[in-house]
Order: structure tokens, then sequence, then C-alpha cells
């Protein structure tokens, strides 16, 4: 708990009107979308990085945790205050700063919606490519914390490819700046690429200089069904051998599909078995040749329909479909246990046949779908409260099928409370150990996001 004179300085720090113990504003800011909560003791919202780094040093001082929070709409926990302490939420943070059209970079505070900052950037015929499938909600605060991913990885890579620059607010309140604003730069040790994936464990981002691109010419999306998982799977590779990059590669099981289809009132497929979206972007010649190509393969892999998006609106109607499809899954059952492990791409029919074989084994139901073009499938182990055990199990009968695989165990959603337990399954101790050391020397007090990426006995 906080003192009241604690409380009394960290007002005047950020702001009587923002600084709140009201008890059903903590509860709002107690979860992220793992369904996972703890109760912070109060909630601040400052709006500089000098407040950031006054409340910082105060909370050396005083010794209380502090859990910087984007959106909430985190997978790990990462945002979760599970020791308690004081919530820093980036909200009021949120101006694009400027968008620097010759050299292609933007500038933004974290709190901006990573959808807003993408929209802002093609009217001018830019592009930000990182694009998480909650775009219209996440932050890009959040995104740089947890080196989100997303629909475009496939042909575009993740967050840490745009981040050139930044500037944090380390644990003990030093301010510093990080990167540069051009293409290139090699000056010192890469903080950029450290405090990107850092799960708000090593600073406050409070600056982010990302690098854009230019708009693509033209984008073409098509939809396949199929009468399996393997021949869906099949597809997703023959695509990805075939010399052509989508810029998306998504798939869909037969139980996300007819959940997304009860969440949307809507029937897609034709009770088929499984649906990939695939996504390509250039010149409109190229995207003409290779959509269709990508369709021959498809239909030679067994799709039942391919059926192209002709229109932009019949473009976000698919989108629609895929974005919804983590929302969709409660429709299930009340909690959803979701896994992002990563395996090599030509790996995918192998593994969704092993998460099957788990399944069957477990007599639990396994809903997956996801990023098939990155290897990175979302594994939702779809459950009542009481199952959580048996998830648990299955959970890590899959992580470990991965890594056998040449995998990992989290592709983008990061590690925070809920893969602690299972991190020493894919990092050596003495990696670990180094990573404690990192967090070590830049929080020697373990203010900033205690309790998170590590066990107790790692
Ligand atoms: C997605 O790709 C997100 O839709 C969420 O990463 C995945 O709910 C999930 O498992
Ligand atoms: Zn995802």
């Amino acid at each position: 708990m906080l003192k009241p004179s604690v409380l009394h300085k960290l007002k005047t720090i950020v702001g009587h009107e923002h600084l709140s113990t009201v008890p059903e504003e903590l509860v709002a800011y107690s979860y992220d979308a793992t369904q996972r909560e703890a109760l912070p003791w109060a909630v601040a919202r400052p709006a500089s990085a000098n407040e950031i780094s006054q409340l910082l040093v105060l909370a050396n001082q005083e010794r209380f945790p502090v859990v910087p929070r984007g959106a909430g709409t985190g997978m790990s926990g990462g945002s979760v205050p599970t020791e308690g302490g004081v919530v820093l939420s980036l909200e009021r943070m949120r101006r694009i700063l400027e968008i620097d059209e010759e050299n292609m970079v933007a500038v933004v505070e974290p709190g901006v919606v990573t959808g807003d900052l993408q929209r802002e950037v093609e009217s001018r015929g830019l592009f930000y490519p990182p694009d998480p499938a909650s775009h219209q909600f996440c932050t890009m605060g959040g995104n740089i914390a947890e080196c989100a991913g997303g629909l475009r990885a496939v042909k575009y890579g993740v967050t840490k490819d745009y981040v050139l620059g930044l500037e944090v607010v380390l644990p003990t309140g030093d301010v510093i700046t990080t990167g540069a604003r051009t293409a290139k730069s090699v000056a010192g040790y890469d903080l950029t690429k450290l405090m990107v994936g850092s799960e708000g464990m090593l600073g406050v981002v409070t600056k982010i200089i990302v690098k854009l691109l230019p708009l693509p010419e033209s984008v073409r999306t098509q939809a396949a069904f199929f009468l399996s998982v393997d021949d869906a799977a099949r597809a997703a590779s023959k695509i990805l051998t075939s010399r052509i990059l989508p810029r998306a590669l998504e798939f869909i099981d037969h139980a996300a599909l007819r959940a997304v289809e009860h969440y949307l009132k809507e029937d897609l497929s034709d009770g088929a078995m499984a649906m990939l979206i695939v996504e390509v972007d250039g010149p409109e010649e190229t995207t003409a040749r290779e959509n269709s190509k990508i369709a021959d393969i498809m239909a030679a892999c067994g799709a039942t329909r391919v059926s192209k998006a002709d229109s932009a609106s019949e473009r976000e109607q698919l989108w629609k479909v895929r974005r919804s499809i983590s929302p969709a899954l409660y429709t299930i059952k009340p909690k959803k246990v979701n896994e992002d492990i990563v395996v090599p791409r030509s790996k995918i029919p192998d593994i969704l046949r092993e998460v099957g074989d788990i399944a069957k084994r477990y007599g639990i139901l396994i809903v997956n779908f996801g990023h098939a073009g990155d290897g990175n499938i979302h594994t939702n182990i779809m459950i009542d409260e009481s199952e959580l055990q048996k998830a648990e199990e299955a959970a890590k009968e899959i992580f470990a099928a991965a890594l056998r695989m040449g995998g990992s165990i989290s592709g983008e959603h990061g590690i925070g409370i809920a893969k602690a337990p299972y991190l020493p399954m894919e990092l050596k101790p003495d990696a670990l150990a180094a990573m404690r050391r990192i967090k070590r020397a830049l929080d020697p007090n373990n203010i900033l996001n205690p309790g998170k990426m590590f066990s107790p006995g790692d």
C-alpha cells in the first residue's frame, strides 16, 4: 500500500486529476487480454518523460512497483500488476509528433493507437507494416514492449524491424535516447533492440521513431476453404516454397471458423474444415500474376472454393473475420489459454498434427489459427475454469513439440506471467542468468514491472 505522503507526492508529479485510487478505476487497470488480474494500489496517467522520471525516482526511494500499461490488449499478462504498486498508464501520451515524408520516418508517443498511425501515414502514400490483429485498439508503446508481430510479418517482419530509435525513461529515472533517425547507425550497443520486446521491464518508452515504407501500389486478397486441416497446411507450405512472398498467409481451423461465424452471424465456409487467407502486394501486374498462381496452388492442394476479394470492402470483410477470431473464441468456452508457438514454416503440417494428437490425448478442445506464413500458430486451449491444470499440462507438451521442431514458445505475445514457468524450456540457464544481470544493472531495486518473465527459481 502507498503511504498518504507518497500518494500526495504522486499527485504533485502527475497532477491531482491524473492519479486515481478509486476502486472501480483500479479494477479497470487490473487485467489484460489473458483474463489474469491483480489490483494496483493506484493508477498514474503522466503526460511527459519528465513526470515519468520523477515518478520512478520516487518509486526507487519508496520501493513500490511501477507497471507500464498501453491499452491492455497484451496476451501474456505483461501489464497486469501482479505485485500491486502503481500502474503507469501511457494513455495521455498519444500524439503523432511528426511524419517526415522526405526521410520516411514517423515519431510518435507511446499511447498512439497503431491503426491510427497506419491510417495517417497511408493517407500520405506511406506504409507502417507491423499489423497486430488488435491494431484498432493496441498502442505503439505496447507494441514496442512486446515486439508485436501480426498479420504482415511474413513479408515485412515485426515491430523491431521498424524501430530506429527511442526515448526511454530508465527504471532509475534517467531519460536516455537510443538509436538515430537515419537508415543506419552503429554507434554503441544497440539499446533500441534491447528495449524492443523487453516487456516493460527495462524502461518506459516515451518517444518512438519508426521507419516507413512506400505504400504498395496494389493489394490483392483471397480466401480458400479446405476439407481438412492437413490440405490447408500443405497448401500454406506449397505457397511459401513457390518463390512468392505473400504479405499475409493466415490459417484458420474449423473450430475457429465455426466460432467466428457464430460471433459475426455469418455463414462463411459451407462447413469447411480449414481456411487460408492470402494477401499479396506490389505493382498491379505482379500481384495479379501472383494471386492467380496462389489460387492454382490452393486448388491443386484440394481447396473446395477459392474466392478472390475484388473490392476494398470485400478485403476488409475478410480481415474482419480474421481479426474477430480471438474475441469470438469466448463463445465456445469461458476461458482460453492462448499460446503463440512458432516452428520453421516447413513444419506447419507436423505441428498441427501433433497439437491434434495432444488435444485427443487430453480430451480437450484446442483451436488453431494464426500466422501460418511465419510458422506462428495460435493454439488456443478452450476450457472451463476447472480444466486449468489439464490445459497447462497440454500447453507444456505443445511447447516441447515446438521446441523439438526447432521453434520457439512465443512468436509475438511475449513471456509475461503466462509463459514465465516455461521460459527455461527454451533458454539455457546461462542465457537466463545474463538476462537477469541486464535487468539488475538497469533496475537495481526491481521497481519496473517486477514478477514478469523470470520465475523465482530460474
Ligand atoms: C491474433 O493473431 C492475435 O489474432 C491473438 O495474436 C491470438 O487470441 C489469440 O490467440
Ligand atoms: Zn497473432
